[in-house]
């Protein structure tokens, strides 16, 4: 239990754990009700919006997608986490430190500002999970995490591999990985891509799973090849929700067809708590071209889900409710 407050969690409440009475519909939203502060002394993990768009190669948009990941949260903040059977607030304090800010007139300085607002949220020891934002933003993510935790494993859910060469000054979402992986952030024979169905003429040594190999092995095989190839190394998670199909996920800029389903994203999710993952994000919402929400709920529930995986990690403990 939170402080027994009925309603906005999100500036009334003084903890980054427990929970309160909420109106679904209603009050300020935060990222599941957490408690909006840039004081993270007590905080395991700090949820933070990168409101940035500028580096998309179709359909802008994704600069709402923080609000929209927001609002949809709302829905999951209520009752105790499925298929957990705990609050994982009980276990983890979660702060929502608001969103980059980022000056619409000064583009040019957006990757190092991104940059600087991580750095500050991972000087204080915590866990920092992002809310995209296009996906270009993981690229100054990486550089700060790189600072603190070195070279990289990528563990990497998209229907684009990113990896597509440019001349290296470009601020761009499709080619960022090659860039880091250039630069010794990112580890390609250490990191694996999924759910993949646009072509590259070459894999820059990642691991690819594409989609129809996903669709035929299932999520517990790529669960065992993310176990294969990143095992023990220290790992990004980084997933763009255009991995889900457009048929699940249609609130993107650049849809593909052929993806995963939301259910096989959050098996995969729920199944990487074996993993060393220092950091994660959930990118490219473009709420616009959503329909009912559909994709900003599945980009929470994500999030969600991997806050329960790592509150599993820090002793909560899972409560069966009939058959999963
Ligand atoms: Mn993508």
């Amino acid at each position: 239990m939170g402080e027994n407050l009925d309603g906005d969690q999100a500036f009334r409440s003084t903890q980054l754990a427990g929970r309160d009475r909420e109106m679904t519909w209603g009050g300020a939203n935060s990222f599941l009700r957490r408690n909006y502060t840039r004081n993270l002394d007590e905080a395991d993990i700090v949820v933070t919006g990168i409101p940035f768009d500028m580096a998309t190669s179709n359909r802008p948009g994704a600069r709402f997608g923080p609000r929209g990941i927001r609002a949809a949260s709302t829905g999951l903040a209520e009752l105790d986490a499925y298929p957990f059977g705990f609050d994982p607030f009980d276990t983890l304090r979660v702060a929502d430190y608001g969103d980059c800010y980022l000056d619409f007139g000064r583009v040019d300085e957006m990757p190092a500002r991104i940059e600087a607002h991580a750095d500050e949220i991972i000087a204080s020891n915590t866990m920092m999970m992002s809310l995209g934002g296009d996906h270009y933003i993981t690229y100054p993510l990486l550089k700060a995490h790189f600072k603190k935790f070195g070279k990289l494993s990528l563990i990497h859910f998209d229907a684009h591999c990113d990896t597509w060469d440019d001349d290296e000054d470009r601020i761009d979402h499709g080619s960022m990985f090659l860039r880091a992986l250039r630069e010794g952030l990112i580890d390609p024979a250490t990191s694996v891509q999924i759910g993949i169905r646009t072509h590259n003429s070459d894999t820059h040594g990642f691991t690819i799973l594409g989609a129809p190999w996903v669709h035929r092995e299932g999520i517990p095989a790529v669960l065992d090849v993310v176990r294969e190839v990143v095992g023990t190394n220290k790992a990004y998670l980084t997933f763009d929700i255009d991995c889900i199909d457009p048929a699940f996920a249609p609130g993107t800029g650049t849809p593909v067809s052929g993806g995963l389903t939301t259910a096989q994203a959050l098996e995969a999710i729920r199944g990487l708590g074996e993993f060393d993952i220092v950091g994660m994000d959930v990118v490219e919402v473009a709420p616009s071209y959503d329909v009912s929400e559909i994709t900003a709920l599945a980009a929470a529930t994500i999030a969600h889900d991997f806050i329960c995986v790592q509150a599993v990690k820090a002793g909560a403990v899972k409560q069966p409710y009939g058959r999963e």
